[in-house]
């Protein structure tokens, strides 16, 4: 019996939704819900079913002052979900700064890594990320989720971004991952006071150099800022939602190609919306 073809990266006819799928027990949105394989499966299938065209696991959070898990439970958390969600057809990405939990996860099906450290947390990933030749997220990122808060000086916050992802991709070029396969993304949240946030959003085109860029704002501290900063009650990363969602509509206007989000219903909605708009404005001219 032949083997069934592995799902592929999704086509980018528009913005593409990359679906949150934390199977950590401490993630600042979601944590603990899909900490159990089955609970986590059943998540990623409902998160496709609503429009995700790529649903990204991760078993490790990332969130300010996180510790690091140990790799095998990591990949322990992981890979049963990544199997069988790849089983099913569903594109996958797995979210991860260790190398040998890509590989792995790569070789179960994932069709994309999403590294938050850039291949900067682990010095064998850049060769994977070569060697299985999948898409690579290259986010910026400069410390450990326990120190990131203490490295977030910057003396021009989007030329000292570009700067660091250019040094990134350079470094990922010369370990052999071809350049077109790396998308660019400017880890909101990640070393960035709330301020330092919006710049790198409005100026997407100031650090992306060419490439592919993913957002990954849903539900961030630098939203619930601007919520209270208008006079709105801003209870947790819930209430975020509505913000998320203008995010979203304003990064597809602007051509990202993914936004990562908690809700994937509202993100596919928010996209068709802009889609139809352009659309609409191409065939006035
Ligand atoms: N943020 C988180 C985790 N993974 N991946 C990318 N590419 N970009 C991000 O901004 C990003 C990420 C942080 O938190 P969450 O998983 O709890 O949303």
């Amino acid at each position: 019996m032949s083997a069934r073809p592995l799902p592929g990266p999704p086509a980018a006819r528009r913005t593409i939704v990359m679906g949150v799928l934390n199977v950590t027990p401490d993630s600042f949105s979601d944590g603990g819900r899909y900490l159990h394989a089955d609970a986590a499966i059943a998540r990623g299938l409902a998160l496709a079913e609503c429009g995700a065209d790529i649903v990204d696991v991760g078993g490790e959070s990332t969130r300010p002052g996180a510790e690091r898990v140990a790799p095998q439970e990591e990949l322990r958390r992981v890979l049963p979900v990544v199997t069988a969600l790849a089983g099913e057809g569903v594109p996958v990405s797995i979210d991860t700064m260790r190398a040998a939990t890509a590989h792995a996860a790569v070789a179960a099906g994932a069709c994309l890594i999403n590294d938050v450290s850039g291949a900067l947390a682990d010095p064998r990933m850049a060769r994977v990320a070569a060697d299985t030749g999948v898409d690579f997220v290259a986010t910026h990122w400069r410390a450990p989720s326990s120190r990131m808060d203490d490295r977030d000086h910057y003396d021009d916050v989007v030329a000292d971004v570009a700067a660091e992802l250019a040094a990134r991709v350079d470094a990922l070029v010369r370990a052999g991952v071809r350049r077109d396969s790396i998308v660019l993304d400017p880890g909101l949240g990640f070393a960035k006071v709330t301020d330092s946030n919006w710049p790198l959003l409005s100026r997407m085109q100031e650090w992306s150099a060419g490439h592919r860029v993913l957002i990954g704002a849903s539900r961030k501290r630098f939203l619930g800022a601007v919520i209270s900063r208008a006079g709105n009650p801003e209870p947790g990363p819930k209430h975020r939602a509505h913000a998320t969602t203008a995010v979203t509509t304003l990064a597809a206007a602007a051509g990202a190609w993914g936004v990562r989000v908690h809700d994937a219903c509202a993100a596919r909605d928010a996209i068709a919306v802009v889609s139809a708009w352009q659309n609409a404005a191409k065939a006035t001219r």
